[in-house]
């Protein structure tokens, strides 16, 4: 299907800062019915859609007001549309490939990405326990021990945020539990030097990106 990106980003960008609910959520349907792979829209349209939002905040365009608002559909397109169509084309999957802690950590309460990347994870295989939004390090690493996960991931969109993804992997030092893990942290803040730089395992851009690195570092912990 030949699919004008450039245009459904701008289209929504418009259509959240609008602010109205209803034409967003019809349009998305809309797109669906049309063919549009639910992964697809999230990914090449409503995520630059949401980076176009944030970048009218920064040049003072629009206000706090209006971004919450413009997130508040997000979420009602995401849970209305978008996670059930893409939680029913995952169909069950037989076996788990590993259980994962996702957080967005202490100070962040962006949170649109991170349940994103859960839901994916989830349909991919994965059991995932959502710690939620602003939780502190030595919080994240006691229920990933109390849960017994195979990979921590952390998320932040905040670079005010990163050194809490540093003091997670330091915690998890400090109580000697680094090597029993793998770490990915992810979101718009993190980049791959930052990564390394901390000690994390990897770093991901996307949902989907983040599963085949879970993937990945499942399938290398069970060789080593
Ligand atoms: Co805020 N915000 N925000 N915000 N917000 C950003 C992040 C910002 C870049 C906007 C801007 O100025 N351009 C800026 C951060 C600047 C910086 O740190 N460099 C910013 C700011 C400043 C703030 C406040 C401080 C504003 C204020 O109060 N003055 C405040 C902070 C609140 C807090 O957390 N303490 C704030 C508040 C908010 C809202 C509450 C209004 C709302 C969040 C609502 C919510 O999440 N429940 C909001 C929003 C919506 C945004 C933008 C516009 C959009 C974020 C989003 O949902 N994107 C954002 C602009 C931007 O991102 N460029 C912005 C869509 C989402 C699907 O993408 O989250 O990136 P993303 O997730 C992707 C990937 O990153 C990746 O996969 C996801 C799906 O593909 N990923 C992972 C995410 N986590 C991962 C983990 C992984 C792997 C991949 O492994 C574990």
């Amino acid at each position: 299907m030949n699919t004008n990106w450039e245009a459904i980003e701008k289209e929504f960008a418009d259509l959240l800062i609008a602010g109205g609910a209803q034409p967003a959520l019809d349009r998305t349907r809309e797109l669906l019915a049309a063919g549009v792979s639910p992964l697809d829209f999230f990914q090449l349209g409503i995520t630059p859609a949401m980076v176009e939002v944030g970048q009218q905040f920064e040049t003072l365009d629009i206000f706090l007001p209006e971004m919450v608002v413009a997130a508040e559909i997000v979420k009602r397109i995401n849970d209305e549309i978008l996670q059930p169509a893409l939680a029913a084309a995952g169909g069950a999957a037989t076996q788990s490939l590993g259980k994962v802690a996702l957080a967005s950590v202490q100070g962040d309460l962006h949170d649109i990405g991170k349940n994103m990347v859960a839901l994916m994870l989830k349909v991919n295989g994965f059991d995932v326990v959502d710690l939620g939004t602003n939780v502190p390090p030595a919080e994240i690493v006691e229920r990933a021990l109390q849960e017994k996960v195979d990979i921590i991931g952390l998320s932040s969109l905040l670079t005010t945020c990163l050194p809490y993804m540093k003091d997670t992997v330091d915690y998890l030092k400090a109580r000697g539990l680094r090597d029993k893990y793998a770490v990915i942290v992810g979101g718009a803040a993190p980049t791959e030097a930052f990564a390394r730089s901390i000690g994390a395992d990897a770093q991901g851009h996307s949902a989907a990106e983040a599963v085949r690195i879970c993937r990945d570092l499942v399938q290398s912990r069970a060789r080593a």
